[in-house]
């Protein structure tokens, strides 16, 4: 299992991505993401699930019309790993 991130090597991992902060005392990232509408916002959540049950990795979030707040953790782990940082590259990725 992938080991948790020290909060150093978070916020240096944290420079690779954009709009993501250490939360929760450095066992989660997060970021609020806006969209044009409940469709746009659901249409992201679609494809997130879809890489969710590839990677076996979920997020925490939740979805207001057109916002989605996004928690990443390692639950298993009990803090952040790559797998979390991935995870954020991807939802920039098909927000960018
Ligand atoms: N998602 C996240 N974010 N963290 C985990 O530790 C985790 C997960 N574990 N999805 C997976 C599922 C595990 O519970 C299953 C049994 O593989």
């Amino acid at each position: 299992m992938a080991e948790a991130l020290s909060s150093d090597k978070i916020t240096q991992e944290l420079t690779k991505v954009t709009g993501w902060s250490l939360a929760n005392d450095a066992k989660s990232i997060s970021k609020k993401f806006q969209f044009k509408d409940f469709r746009e916002a659901f249409s992201f959540m679609t494809a997130c699930a879809l890489w969710a049950e590839k990677a076996d990795h979920h997020p925490d979030w939740s979805n207001v019309y057109n916002r989605v707040d996004v928690t990443l953790s390692t639950h298993d782990a009990g803090g952040v790993t790559e797998k979390d940082i991935a995870f954020a590259a991807y939802m920039d990725e098909i927000t960018a």
